[in-house]
């Protein structure tokens, strides 16, 4: 069931039943992400970058006039906007105007380059493209000219020195009335983490998101007292969302952006920001771990410390309160929708052990077997899920849809699962194929494509290698002709090719066949044995 023409075509809207049961049920409300500022004391701080500090009614003012530049550029209601900006003021400005006036940001990551954006701006056929000028070394308007090239987008928007492009502060102009978007309408786009050849484009719609934000916010027990340092990149679910900066913003508190993860630029934040909350990969948690035995700083305002994107093994999460001084919270979730949860009063070993239980007491969960059987209780299988904020389908993904959603809408998670009594769900593994990079996420096939366009590459198998620190690291084994290339040269040509560096192969393996399952695809399993 797809819309195929207007402003939300290849969007898949819940079906009318489900709909009217969220609504009666108070999950969905009319709030639209615009909204979501309201709720802070106009006279409080919103908003740390750097040196700079905002004031509610301030990033409300910047946010409007924003709005009013992007609809004096010609950006309307309906209308998708490519944003690639890292943890800056501006991000916050671009995102609450874009949503305002009802264009919806599609969140790109400071790493992608030309091979996702193009695709991205391609796909969502965006009508401008926001970067950062010059960010962690790199020159995005080096970049914005190949997308341009290569797509016709008509509009870049650059946070700085915009040489021939459209500096963000042009359109800082005087407020205008704005027509207010329909709740049920796309708010923003996420990307998939992907599993086939192209990301996929994830729609929330405006009462979804908002109420993965509000319920989240509760679950997390956000008040307006909370300080939230955001170290991942802010355009991922997890720092903007779960409850993230806009969990804060719903509830009046501040937040407070760090250019990464890294002890040395987050700990004199939580010292000098008096910070409460904060949310990593397992990777930042391990450093952080490390890190708080010699490191100077007071860390004792942190209160929680979420951590999720990858599994965190049980040994390291019951180090977290000792070491840190703050609570665990584990959180499984995805773009798609569904998170959960440990809650802040779980006993510690349901903390150490579980990954969490669905956020919403509308969330459906069934663990399955490979022919879509319920597993009998406790039993490990894919978790399948339909609720209140997961999606109904990728955006303009109809082929692409029809494996990843049940007959009857739910959402094939391709993760492994097992289900505790006590609801809680431990992660076991995952089906799909994909490498979790320290939260990161590669897609096999993506990258085996990429791959099998070097000239000495005949075949190409992408397999996730145990790794101690990052979870999995990416091997690509390769079937050459002639000379091997090194993994140097192999970077070399997809950095060439304008693919993200965190999905480079970490190692690769040059081997003479690819063993084979009884039904003739490649054995991952196998290859990964291989290495010992
Ligand atoms: C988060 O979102 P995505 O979209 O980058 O990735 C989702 C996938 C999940 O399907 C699962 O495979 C994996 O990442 N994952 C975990 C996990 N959290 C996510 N695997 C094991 N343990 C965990 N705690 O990663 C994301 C979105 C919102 C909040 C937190 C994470």
């Amino acid at each position: 069931m797809e819309t195929l023409t207007g402003p939300l075509a290849g969007f898949t809207p819940w079906p009318d039943d489900l709909a009217e049961r969220y609504i009666a049920e108070g999950y969905w409300g009319d709030t639209v992400l615009g909204d979501v500022l309201r709720g802070g004391d106009p006279r409080a701080t919103a908003l740390v970058a750097g040196d700079e500090r905002l004031t509610y009614a301030e990033l409300d003012r910047r946010a409007d006039r924003a709005a009013a530049g992007f609809l004096r550029l010609g950006v309307r209601g309906g209308d998708r906007v490519v944003v690639q900006l890292p943890n800056t003021v501006a991000f916050a400005v671009v995102f609450l105007a874009l949503v305002r006036i009802g264009a919806a940001p599609v969140l790109a990551l400071p790493a992608h380059r030309r091979s996702e954006i193009s695709y991205l701006c391609e796909l969502a056929e965006a009508v401008a493209y926001v970067v950062p000028d010059v960010h962690g070394g790199f020159d995005y308007r080096e970049l914005a000219r190949e997308v341009v090239a290569a797509t016709g987008v008509p509009h870049v928007v650059v946070d700085g020195d915009a040489a021939e492009f459209t500096p963000l502060a042009s359109l800082d102009a005087e407020p205008v009335p704005y027509e207010r978007p329909d709740p049920a309408s796309v708010g923003v786009f996420l990307l998939s983490g992907g599993t086939t050849g192209l990301p996929k484009l994830i729609p929330r719609t405006h009462r979804d998101y908002v109420y993965n934000v509000e319920a989240s916010a509760d679950v997390c027990g956000f008040t307006d007292r909370t300080v939230y340092l955001v170290v991942l990149p802010v355009a991922h679910n997890f720092a903007l969302a779960c409850p993230g900066v806009l969990g804060v913003w719903a509830r009046g508190g501040t937040v407070v952006l760090a250019p990464s993860g890294s002890p040395d630029e987050a700990f004199p934040l939580i010292e000098r920001e008096r910070v409460t909350a904060c949310a990593v990969v397992p990777p930042i948690a391990l450093l952080w771990l490390d890190a708080a035995s010699w490191s100077g700083e007071d860390l004792s305002s942190l209160e929680l410390l979420q951590v999720g994107g990858a599994k965190l093994a049980a040994e390291r999460a019951a180090q977290v309160p000792g070491t840190l001084g703050c609570k665990l919270q584990q959180v499984f979730g995805m773009a798609e929708g569904l998170l959960n949860y440990t809650r802040l009063d779980d006993p510690a070993e349901l903390v150490e052990i579980s990954q969490g239980r669905p956020l919403s007491p509308a969330d459906e969960i069934r663990v399955v077997d490979s022919e879509g059987r319920d597993v009998p209780p406790g039993e490990v299988g894919e978790l399948l899920t339909r609720g209140p904020y997961t999606l109904r389908g990728y955006y303009r993904a109809p082929e692409h849809n029809a494996r990843s959603f049940t007959p009857d809408g739910f959402y094939r998670t391709g993760d492994l699962v097992r289900v505790l009594p006590s609801g809680h769900l431990v992660v076991e593994g995952r089906e799909k194929d994909q490498i979790n990079r320290g939260g990161d996420k590669v897609s096999a096939e993506e990258l085996e494509g990429h791959l099998l366009a070097h000239p000495a590459v005949h075949d190409a198998a992408v397999v996730g290698v145990p790794d101690p620190v990052m979870g999995e690291r990416t091997c690509a084994f390769l079937i050459v002709r002639g000379e091997a290339p090194t993994l140097r040269e192999i970077k070399e040509f997809l950095k060439e090719r304008g693919v993200a560096a965190y999905k480079f192969p970490d190692r690769i393996e040059v081997t003479d066949a690819f063993p084979r399952t009884p039904v003739g695809k490649v054995s991952k399993r196998t290859l990964l044995a291989r290495l010992g």
